[in-house]
């Protein structure tokens, strides 16, 4: 299975200006530089629809697309970057919570570098996810900068932070696509679920 049909709808801070509801919404959340539109333009088979950028930090907004043209991704601003202001760090903490306060249906992918243990900033952002209520699954990226090896000692490194089990995670490198079969099969298994229950509860 693999996404066609992929477009920028627009780029949002309050929830007023968010696109009309369609249905279910995939959102990616994690540090800046995570690599989180280099995952979309990965699963979306394009080079450049989320601006990928070498100066981390730079998107404030929440972006949305419209897939296959009956769901969105949305690209929610990145944290963790040392060098902003606070009242740039404020305004984002406001976006995002904004975000995951909205009565939007969604599921969240929380990025993490498997390279790095989760920074108090990841951590925070977990325990926002559980506060909310909110269905999210961690994601991996950047795989193939690691050795089998290394990854298998990387994960060890992680799991004194953070518990969780293999099965329950994904794990993706944009550059080489790896994981993106499971993760696209995953997304469509989603969609079909939400849109079966919606049919029942009308
Ligand atoms: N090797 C490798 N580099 C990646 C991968 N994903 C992202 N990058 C690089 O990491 C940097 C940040 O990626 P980006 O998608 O802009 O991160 P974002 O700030 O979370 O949107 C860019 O230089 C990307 O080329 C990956 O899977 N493998
Ligand atoms: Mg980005």
């Amino acid at each position: 299975m693999e996404i066609k049909k992929s477009e920028f709808v627009k780029s949002a801070v309050y929830e007023r200006d968010y696109p009309e509801k369609k249905g279910i919404e995939f959102s990616f959340i994690g540090r800046s530089n995570v690599g989180k539109s280099s995952l979309i333009n990965s699963l979306t088979n394009r080079r450049n629809l989320a601006r990928t950028s070498k100066t981390p930090g730079r998107t404030q907004l929440i972006n949305y697309f419209l897939i296959d043209d009956n769901i969105y991704f949305v690209d929610l601003p990145g944290y963790g970057f040392a060098k902003v202001p606070e009242t740039v760090k404020k305004n984002w903490g406001n976006t995002i919570e904004t975000y995951l306060k909205s009565e939007r249906d969604k599921v969240v992918f929380l990025l993490f570098d498997l390279r790095r243990v989760p920074s108090n900033e990841d951590m925070e952002m977990l325990r926002w996810l559980e506060y909310y209520d909110i269905e999210y699954y961690i994601i991996f990226t950047k795989t193939d900068k690691l050795s089998n090896n290394e990854k298998f000692r990387q994960m060890k490194e992680i799991k004194k932070k953070l518990e969780f089990s293999s099965e329950d995670v994904f794990f993706y490198s944009a550059l080489k696509n790896t994981g993106k079969e499971e993760l696209t099969e995953f997304i469509y298994e989603k969609v079909m679920k939400y849109n079966k229950n919606k049919g029942k509860k009308e």
